[in-house]
């Protein structure tokens, strides 16, 4: 009987031992397990738009830290060939055969998991000029060794750039002035957005059609009331420059420049990033003018402060699903955490991901490239009478290279250099 007891504890002690055993590895498999990564929307590969590459690019999902892409000549997963990895939402397919279709499939992951293909894209490297491009089409912005491109905080950035809330008076975003379908640069030209210029009077010939940026505002809450405005929009004294192809500048953004290549930190003056990052220096400027997006006296703690205290894009009404889907409900610490690590809103964080968003901004497919590379169907008549006139006139002396710019600043003579009284005063400017 003692021996059956024995027994009997013996075997319960090992069945114990048992589910201790399997129990511990099926709890840290649970903890181990990340959260399923959802598959990749959206993805498009470009049709014969470049003679060396194929272009893909798609919506970023919730919490991929890395996007693998692949290709096959037949529409099968199983059999698809790994072409590269990127931390971006876009990706350059420089190994694809000329004139060969493939179909492309992105797919998310991070260090605990990977996501399932996306939907299929066909693209096509095209057939080009044998010789070199005329013009060479613009390769992808090369982002500050501090502030690497992701497409996390790239999306984050988005997110700001699009956000109401980040102006006092929650009036205006970012993406208000800058406008992508009208070439990055504000369209508004009215006598609403009339600035009295250097003689301080309207309807004279220094006036400046300008961005308009939010009344007169203080950090209370209340209005107030502009001499020269009333209780309308200020209106800045340049009009916004555009924002696309903006992170090739090398000598300063803003009109004057004075948005350098350095990077300070908004609120500690420390040099955060010492070269390449002119839009991160040009972000931090219109959250805190009194003209443009703050309040009178606005200083960066308070625009972060008021990003902490805002749900994403709460006031806007047009979200395409891509960024909706990204976003997934969360607050702004939760996307800081994703694109930085942790929860902070910082002022820096909010330039550094509003710069990368800028950075994804680039045109290099446009018909000139296409022209350049021998793509598709030559210049229309009028097209090609521009292109030459342009040359005969040696307007490529200053408008040359891939940016048909040379980035620098002149005086061309408009008016009287005296009367750009803006450009030294901290407000109102754009
Ligand atoms: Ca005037």
């Amino acid at each position: 009987m003692q021996r059956v007891k024995i027994l009997v504890i013996v075997s319960f002690s090992l069945l114990a031992f048992c589910v201790w055993a399997f129990q511990p590895a099926s709890i840290v498999k649970g903890k181990a397990s990340a959260p399923a990564l959802s598959s990749p929307t959206g993805l498009t590969a470009s049709d014969g738009d470049y003679s060396l590459k194929v272009g893909l690019h798609w919506q970023p999902i919730r919490g991929a830290t890395t996007y693998r892409i692949f290709r096959n000549t037949i529409n099968d997963t199983t059999t698809a060939t790994d072409v590269g990895t990127t931390a971006a939402n876009y990706f350059f397919d420089l190994s694809a055969m000329v004139d060969q279709p493939y179909f492309y499939w992105v797919r998310g992951e991070n260090t605990q998991t990977v996501s399932g293909f996306s939907n299929a894209d066909q693209g096509i490297r095209a057939v080009g000029v044998d010789s070199a491009p005329v013009i060479s089409s613009l390769q992808p912005p090369v982002a500050p060794a501090g502030n690497p491109m992701t497409a996390a905080k790239a999306y984050l950035g988005k997110t700001l750039f699009w956000d109401e809330q980040l102006s006092s008076t929650k009036t205006v975003a970012c993406g208000t002035c800058h406008r992508p379908a009208e070439g990055g640069s504000d369209p508004r030209t009215s006598d609403a957005t009339r600035n009295a210029g250097y003689d301080n009077t309207f309807g004279t010939a220094d006036d400046v059609f300008g961005s308009p940026g939010v009344p007169v505002n203080y950090a209370d809450g209340n209005y107030g009331w502009s001499p020269l405005f009333g209780m309308g929009l200020q209106v800045t004294g340049r009009k916004s420059p555009s924002y696309l192809n903006a992170a090739y500048a090398r000598n300063g953004l803003f009109w004057d420049g004075r948005a350098n290549d350095e990077f300070r930190d908004p609120v500690t003056n420390t040099v955060l990033l010492p070269s390449r990052a002119g839009l991160e220096s040009q972000s931090s400027g219109p959250p805190v003018s009194a003209g443009e997006m703050g309040h009178t006296g606005r200083d960066w703690p308070q625009v972060a402060a008021r990003v902490a205290a805002s749900r994403p894009l709460a006031l806007a009404n047009n979200v395409p699903s891509g960024l909706t889907s990204w976003i997934d409900g969360r607050s702004y610490a939760e996307l800081f955490e994703e694109a930085f690590g942790t929860p902070d809103i910082t002022p820096a964080r909010i330039s550094m991901a509003i710069a990368t968003h800028e950075r994804t901004l680039f045109s290099d497919r446009t018909p000139l490239d296409r022209w350049s590379e021998g793509i598709g169907t030559p210049l229309t008549v009028s097209e090609d009478s521009g292109l030459n006139l342009f040359i005969e006139n040696d307007c490529t002396f200053c408008h040359s290279g891939s940016l048909l710019t040379d980035n620098r600043f002149h005086n061309v003579g408009v008016r009287l250099a005296v009367e750009d009284r803006f450009k030294d005063q901290q407000l109102p400017l754009t």
